[in-house]
């Protein structure tokens, strides 16, 4: 299981996945979806983005959920989350997280080290370069790159 907000995934998710994809016979990407906070993208079109984006790894299947991460994986027998840890901020919340998660249910976590060409993406500073015109063609799969350029052109980033 790799879980994340993905809004959107940026190359830096699609290398986790690919990298976790290798690990597994089977690995489900999964977007939690927050009733309380609408998004940037709604999850469908995430979700729509996810797809296209991982079409070449024949193993891996795009979801969401809502609730708790570990029930989700608990409902469909999973047995490991996998995360992408790029700096020492990350480490401190990810490693709060996987501890929970054990206690909750004994669920293993694996860290996948971020790829140096990817360590500084995040999809937050995506969508901020995104929004003010800047060029993501680099740092997002190109249909990313295509939806946030339409947003934009339409205003109603
Ligand atoms: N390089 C490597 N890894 C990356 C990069 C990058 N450039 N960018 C992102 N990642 C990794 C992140 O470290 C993360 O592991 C994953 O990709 C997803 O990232 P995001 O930003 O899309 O998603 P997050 O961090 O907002 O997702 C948080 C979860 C949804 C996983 C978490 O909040 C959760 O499990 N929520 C469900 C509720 C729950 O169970 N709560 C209790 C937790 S203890």
């Amino acid at each position: 299981m790799c879980p994340g907000s993905f809004d959107p995934v940026t190359n830096g998710h699609v290398d986790v996945i690919n990298r976790a994809s290798a690990l597994y016979d089977e690995l489900v990407v999964a977007v939690l979806v927050n009733p309380g906070k609408a998004g940037f993208f709604p999850v469908e079109e995430r979700m729509e983005l996810l797809r296209e984006s991982v079409a070449h790894l024949p193993n891996v299947t795009v979801d969401s959920f809502s609730g708790l991460l570990v029930d989700y994986c608990g409902a469909n027998e999973i047995p490991v989350i996998v995360k992408g840890l790029r700096a020492v901020s990350d480490f401190e919340y990810e490693l709060q997280m996987a501890q929970m998660n054990r206690e909750l249910a004994a669920i293993e976590t694996l860290f996948v080290p971020t790829a140096p060409q990817v360590g500084h993406l995040s999809s937050s500073l995506v969508k901020q370069v995104a929004t003010f015109g800047g060029d993501v063609s680099r740092l997002v799969p190109k249909v990313v790159n295509d939806r946030l350029r339409e947003r934009t052109a339409r205003g109603t980033t």
